[in-house]
């Protein structure tokens, strides 16, 4: 059983997503990042960033104590390896999902962070800010429409890669872009959208942001919806 330490934002969305496909047994944690919850000692215990998404691995293929591990990009390597599913076993295949998955992580991740907090949340409007954002979210969006012409996945077949870039896509209007600009992420974008586990891990997240107050501690994410009080 994992415990997913999850709140609805696009890098909660990618563990759920991975979760959903493999339907490996999983229980959600709800961290409310609006209340601040990611500070609370507990959290800060597994995630020290205080940031969430985090996961604790109860049966660890080798055994012995529960492992924690945070930051998404880990979380999806890990969950990935215990699986063996969506990160090839080949160095070459591996290397290109590890590749792709690192630019998600270090560049499209924060760059439309950063794009989403001076567009749409900073109190003050900064017009060089918003600009650089803008632009540098755009040349990101060109860099994966141009990996995808000719692939139907960033590496290949469907991976942790595409689990990782695609939430930050979803959210492509708030960041200033338009996928009429890139075919290929459009193409790419809509094959993921309709996939039955992406529709299962976005089906998640309305429980959590209407409410401050989840229906449980601990939500079985398996469970049909509504949950149960
Ligand atoms: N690099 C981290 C980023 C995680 C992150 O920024 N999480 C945000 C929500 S998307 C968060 O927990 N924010 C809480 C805060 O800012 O205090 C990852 O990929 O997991």
């Amino acid at each position: 059983m994992i415990d997913l330490y999850y709140w609805p934002t696009p890098n909660g969305h990618k563990v759920a997503m991975f979760l959903e496909e493999t339907a490996m047994p999983y229980r959600i944690v709800p961290v409310n990042i609006g209340n601040g919850e990611q500070f609370k000692p507990d959290f800060l215990a597994i995630s020290p960033n205080n940031r969430m998404p985090a996961i604790v691995d109860h049966l660890p293929l080798e055994g012995g104590a529960p492992i924690s591990v945070f930051e998404s990009g880990a979380i999806l390597l890990y969950l990935a390896e215990k699986s063996e599913q969506f990160l090839p076993l080949d160095i070459r295949g591996r290397t290109e999902v590890t590749e792709w998955l690192f630019w998600q992580v270090a560049g499209l991740g924060p760059m439309a962070g950063q794009n989403h907090h001076f567009s749409r949340y900073a109190s003050e409007k900064v017009p060089y800010a918003i600009e650089r954002y803008v632009k540098e979210t755009n040349r990101l969006y060109g860099v994966l429409n141009k990996r995808l012409v000719g692939r139907e996945f960033i590496a290949g077949a469907y991976s942790i890669a595409d689990m990782a870039t695609y939430p930050w896509v979803v959210p492509h209007e708030m960041q200033g872009q338009s996928l009429d600009d890139f075919p290929h992420v459009r193409r790419w974008f809509d094959a993921i959208r309709a996939r039955p586990a992406t529709v299962r891990a976005y089906e998640l997240a309305p429980t959590f942001a209407k409410s401050d107050h989840p229906p449980s501690n601990i939500v079985d994410a398996h469970r049909p919806f509504p949950r149960p009080a």
